[in-house]
């Protein structure tokens, strides 16, 4: 990532230096909405994310410019202070839950910038909660831990961005491990980092340049459909709190009891519960053959079950299949955004060319391809 253009801004901007923090995107091999479900998760930090430029300005306000949006936002640190920008919901959300936790902030300049695309599913907001909960945190001492800013960032999202996201995203941003994906149990936060490197493959992303908006988006209705699941099959099995405790028989149980749709969304989310320790048996094994079969299958869930995937998605599937792509399906939370892709190398350059020819005949437009490199999280960089 190039920090001139936001060391130039800042000193142009506010007249000094900071420090400079880094915080990345992610993806995810397995193990989609599974996060808010009490279910595990298989994501990795990658190579891009958010950098932000930080000083202390020795008053009660923030003063923020936007790199990319070419945007500045002033604003308090008081809950009745929310800036109007909506970029600038992620900071002061992330101050703001600092705050209530009892950190004593005060204002700061800052001048922030990304290389992560937006929209593309691949975790932008969460690179940005977790660059400014992980810079604050070092530069008023507030004394939290990982697994607290994780949950600060989430927070931000729930109270501040209105998505009632998981904590995958910001555990990846945060927790990310060069050439590691991290299996998080997201109902207790354990992990272990599973290192990485499959030999023989490449992956890759296919983006379909189509928007992903989460805020108002069906996002939060999937997740209430779980939760009327679960709650269902809880009548007779109190021990289920989420679907992450229930299996496909407990769910049988309550089919007619609740609707169609919500059968079927929680159809899917058991059964990628279950997948995603399958596909972590076979990453032990080596046996990526068994990993692609999951990954497609789990388009397949995300595609007709939980009906998150668009036109432009599933065509790169198909297009996947065709080309022999060993694993390919949606990723995040979908409605837009990216295809993750388990690519032999020898099929690698033909996938790409096809899959970029075919999509622009039939949409007009290029997707974009980003080769995953798995990387560190949250971090210092001077
Ligand atoms: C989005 C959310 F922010 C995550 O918490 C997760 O639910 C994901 O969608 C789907 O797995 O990225």
């Amino acid at each position: 990532m190039d920090t001139t253009a936001v060391r130039n801004t800042f000193k142009e901007k506010f007249g000094a230096e900071g420090i400079l923090y880094f915080s990345p995107g992610r993806v995810n091999l397995i193990g989609e909405h599974t996060d808010y479900n009490g279910g595990c998760v298989l994501p990795g930090a990658i190579d891009k994310g958010i950098l932000a430029e930080i000083k202390p300005n020795g008053t009660d306000k923030v003063r923020a410019y936007s790199l990319d949006l070419q945007d500045y936002a002033e604003f308090g640190l008081n809950e009745e202070d929310k800036p109007k920008a909506s970029w600038a919901h992620y900071i002061f959300g992330v101050c703001r839950e600092m705050q209530k936790r009892g950190a004593k902030l005060s204002g700061f300049d800052t001048v922030f910038s990304g290389d992560v695309p937006l929209g593309a599913g691949l975790s932008s907001s969460a690179a940005l909660e977790s660059t400014f909960g992980f810079a604050l945190n070092e530069i008023y001492n507030c004394g939290f831990d990982k697994k607290e800013l994780v949950l600060i960032g989430q927070k931000t999202e729930h109270n501040y961005c209105g998505v009632n996201c998981g904590i995958m995203d910001q555990f990846a941003s945060i927790f990310g491990k060069e050439g590691n994906l991290i299996r998080l149990d997201c109902s207790t936060m354990e992990y272990e980092y599973v290192p990485f490197h499959p030999q023989g493959y490449k992956v890759v992303l296919v983006d379909s340049v189509t928007k992903h908006e989460l805020v108002d988006s069906p996002y939060n209705k999937r997740r209430q459909s779980c939760e009327r699941a679960a709650a269902a099959i809880a009548v007779n099995h109190p021990q289920v709190k989420l679907l992450g405790d229930a299996d496909l028989e407990m769910l049988e149980e309550v089919k007619g009891k609740i609707s169609e749709e919500d059968y079927m969304r929680a159809t899917y989310a058991i059964q990628e519960n279950q997948r995603l320790v399958d596909t972590c048996e076979a990453l032990k094994k080596g046996d990526y053959e068994t990993v692609g079969k999951n990954i497609y299958a789990t388009h397949h869930g995300m595609s007709k079950l939980y009906e998150v995937s668009t036109i432009e998605l599933d065509f790169l599937n198909d297009i996947a299949k065709e080309c022999g792509v060993t694993g390919s399906r949606i990723m995040g939370g979908g409605f837009g955004g990216c295809t993750i892709n388990l690519v032999p190398e020898d099929k690698y350059d033909h996938f790409i060319e096809t899959a970029v020819a075919k999509f622009k005949e039939k949409f007009g437009k290029e997707p974009k391809i980003y080769p995953v490199k798995i990387s560190d999280g949250a971090r210092r960089l001077n």
